[in-house]
């Protein structure tokens, strides 16, 4: 288990808290992913497209001995398990599953870009990543992912979230 992945989640679509739960569940059943830490659960108003409902996000950081393209081939995997269907670009989704960081690496194939090309532009990203590690920086850049974090507008939409007697109750992210 020597590769060290950051992945990230999100859903705006159904029972949304379900959809995340599933998705780690089936992420840990799978020969190779080893679970090491998850973010907490954030509510965060949709970036891009605007139309639509507010997303869940997290971020989760796995060991594993698979390849970038067989971790993203059982994300792909898992996304359609759980009914998603790749219609609208920037639309609605059950759940997404992106690979944000694998080792150290820099990997540009036509169906996989790593380190994820808009991470530094989404708070929804930032904030659950510089959670399980605050440190975080990406090899081929200066400035660090709380710089990044710090800068972005978008960071007032990003609410940790957490049910609380069946109640929505939600937080502020401090770095
Ligand atoms: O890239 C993921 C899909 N997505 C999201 C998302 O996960 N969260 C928020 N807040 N906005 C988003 N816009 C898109 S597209």
């Amino acid at each position: 288990m020597n590769n060290l992945a950051y992945i990230a989640l999100g859903t705006n679509m159904g029972d949304r808290y379900k959809n995340l739960v599933d998705a780690i569940h089936l992420l840990k059943e799978e020969t190779g992913i080893f679970l090491v830490k998850s973010s907490s659960i954030y509510d965060t108003v949709p970036v891009g497209y605007t139309e639509q409902d507010d997303f869940l996000n997290m971020v989760i950081m796995v060991r594993t001995t698979l390849t970038p393209h067989d971790l993203l081939e059982v994300c792909l995997r898992i996304e359609k398990e759980l009914g998603r269907k790749r219609e609208i670009k920037w639309g609605p989704r059950i759940i997404d599953l992106d690979i944000l960081l694998y080792n150290q690496e820099n990997i540009e194939a036509e169906n996989l870009i790593v380190p994820h090309p808009r991470m530094q532009e989404r708070a929804f990203v930032l904030a659950p990543l510089l959670e399980i590690d605050s440190s975080i920086k990406l090899s081929n850049q200066k400035k660090s992912l709380k710089d990044y974090f710090n800068m972005n507008a978008d960071k007032e939409g990003v609410r940790i979230w957490k049910q609380k007697n069946g109640e929505d109750v939600f937080a502020l992210f401090e770095n």
